[in-house]
């Protein structure tokens, strides 16, 4: 069978807003796997809670929604069970800049072999846009007539801090450029971190188009961590591209000694064992 796009369209309905920016990113998503050749049985992805989220049954492969702010420890657990799927963890903001902060941290430091893609549309969108740690300060939101008090998280700067291994930056108006720098962080050995500055035009209206179009400027991979530096706390500009990468940390998995010369998958070896008793207490 033939792969493209439509090999990983459902019929699920579309329950986002129009020109919600969570169409294109799926739309790259989708597009991006196709062109790294990647049917969706071999792709595992895990989802947030959210509008980002609303996505997971709108993309087929094998799918799971995790719990608001959780989605990327569900998809760690899936990529050390069996490393043979390529793992995405679809998070928004709130999840995971607020909520799951803590997952993101280890995540980067353990740096696991999976893909995380933060829509970044700087609110909690499907409860109606409260303010998130990624909402500028002094910004009026729904629960916040006077304007956020707190300082907000630059993701870049905070992503940047902790020795990753790679850190790219993405517009939802851009697709083509989302589908480059996802097809990178798959690529990538290591926990990539790709934040996805998403238009949306229902609650965050001024952070538009034209407020984009005017920012930000494309730039070529980055290895250098200073420059990367720069580029996430300039003020004037929106950097976007592979902001930084670094090859030579090695990924979590091949660091185990107890899982050296291993050939077989957790998920397989799990199976020489009866763990019906376990099972059935679930129940
Ligand atoms: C533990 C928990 N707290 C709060 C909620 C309510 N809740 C559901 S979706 C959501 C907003 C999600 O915001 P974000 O992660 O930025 O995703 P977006 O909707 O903006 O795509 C919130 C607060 C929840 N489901 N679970
Ligand atoms: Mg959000």
């Amino acid at each position: 069978m033939k792969l493209d796009i439509n090999s990983y369209n459902t019929d699920a309905p579309i329950t986002w807003c129009p020109g919600c920016g969570n169409f294109n990113i799926h739309i790259a998503l989708k597009q991006a796997l196709v062109e790294l050749k990647k049917i969706p049985s071999e792709v595992m992805m895990s989802f947030d809670i959210g509008c980002n989220g609303n996505g997971g049954d709108k993309i087929d492969g094998f799918r799971v929604k995790g719990l608001h702010g959780r989605a990327i420890p569900f998809a760690v657990g899936a990529h050390i069970a069996n490393r043979n799927m390529t793992v995405i963890a679809d998070i928004g903001d709130g999840g995971c800049l607020h909520e799951g902060i803590d997952h993101l941290i280890h995540g980067i430091r353990s740096n696991y072999n999976i893909t995380v893609l933060i829509h970044n549309n700087q609110n909690f969108a499907l409860t109606t846009g409260q303010i998130t740690s990624t909402t500028q300060r002094g910004k009026r939101m729904y629960g916040f007539p006077n304007g956020k008090t707190e300082d907000d998280i630059n993701i870049g700067e905070l992503v940047l801090s902790l020795n990753p291994t790679f850190y790219a930056k993405g517009y939802s108006g851009d697709p083509q450029g989302l589908v480059d720098i996802i097809k990178e962080g798959i690529k990538h050995k290591g926990f990539s971190v790709i934040e996805i500055m998403q238009i949306c035009p229902t609650y965050n209206p001024e952070s538009n188009m034209a407020f984009f179009n005017e920012k930000i400027k494309k730039i070529e991979k980055c290895t250098d961590i200073n420059k990367a530096r720069r580029y996430v706390l300039d003020k004037e500009r929106i950097y976007t591209g592979v902001i930084y990468q670094n090859k030579k940390r090695r990924e979590y998995y091949s660091l185990l000694k107890n899982r050296k010369n291993r050939k077989s998958e957790l998920v397989d070896e799990v199976k020489g064992y009866n763990i019906s008793n376990i099972l059935s207490k679930l129940e």
